[in-house]
């Protein structure tokens, strides 16, 4: 979709939980920038390697329409949009190309305390409440459990206390909230953490051989951690 370019740009969010492990990953690979005054673009000083500084949810749809061709994103976040552009008929528009290592977490199928839980089925009939409503439809219908699911943009754990739920599939790190809410973890859906996306298929331009010179970088940045 996009035209030939010659310089590689890559979407990192702009504010957030991954905002500063993401550039400081980046600036790990050798790459510097000149930020611009509106802080929404930093020009590549060392490599011809750009940042676009977005939300989080903007990144898929940004490489899906070659506005910027990688990006540092949440793999729930990547997985959650590639179900639903499956789910109309679209086909795949952006894949992971490496995980990264910062911003583990767990998405997550939480019921109150109180429950005592015996297996999805109990779920039938139910309402769940999400941020993630494809990941959640696919797991339920790969259970061939009939539950309704609530969309909410956010503060999800609130929502069985409001009475909009009676249960919820959410984001989990420290567990802090579910416990805070009295609600309990009963199975995990994805494993999460952050990730490198980009488009299916290689770059047939000069960005083919920057995107493979920056994967080098990461892989040994990336050793160095671990
Ligand atoms: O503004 P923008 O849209 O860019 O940011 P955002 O608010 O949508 O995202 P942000 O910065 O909150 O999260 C970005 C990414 O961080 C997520 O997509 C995940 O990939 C990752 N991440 C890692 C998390 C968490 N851990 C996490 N704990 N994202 C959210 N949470 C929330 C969760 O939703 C719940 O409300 O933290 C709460 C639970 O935390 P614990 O520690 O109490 O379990
Ligand atoms: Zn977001």
């Amino acid at each position: 979709s996009a035209a030939a370019r010659d310089r590689l740009r890559i979407a990192i969010q702009k504010s957030g939980r991954l905002a500063e492990p993401a550039r400081a990953l980046l600036a790990a690979c050798g790459l510097s920038w000149r930020e611009s005054r509106d802080r929404l673009f930093c020009y590549g000083e060392t490599l011809p390697v750009d940042l676009l500084l977005v939300r989080d949810d903007d990144i898929p749809g940004l490489i899906a329409d070659g506005v910027c061709d990688l990006g540092v994103v949440g793999r729930n976040v990547l997985l959650e949009q590639d179900g639903d552009r499956r789910g109309r008929g679209h086909a795949p528009a952006f894949r992971e190309w490496r995980s990264l290592g910062f911003g583990g977490c767990r998405l997550a199928l939480a019921v109150p305390d109180a429950w005592q839980w015996d297996g999805p089925q109990q779920l039938a009939g139910k309402r769940i409440a999400t941020s993630y409503p494809a990941l959640l439809s696919q797991w339920l219908a790969e259970q061939g459990v009939d539950a309704q699911v609530v969309l909410l943009s956010g503060s999800v754990e609130i929502a069985p206390r409001l009475g909009q739920a009676e249960a919820i599939c959410d984001l989990v790190s420290s567990g802090a909230t579910l416990v805070a809410n009295q609600l309990k973890p009963v199975q995990t859906l994805i494993e999460s953490e952050a990730v490198l996306a980009g488009p299916v298929d290689k770059f047939d331009d000069v960005r083919g051989e920057l995107a493979d010179l920056l994967l080098r970088r990461l892989d040994g940045a990336m050793r160095v951690r671990n």
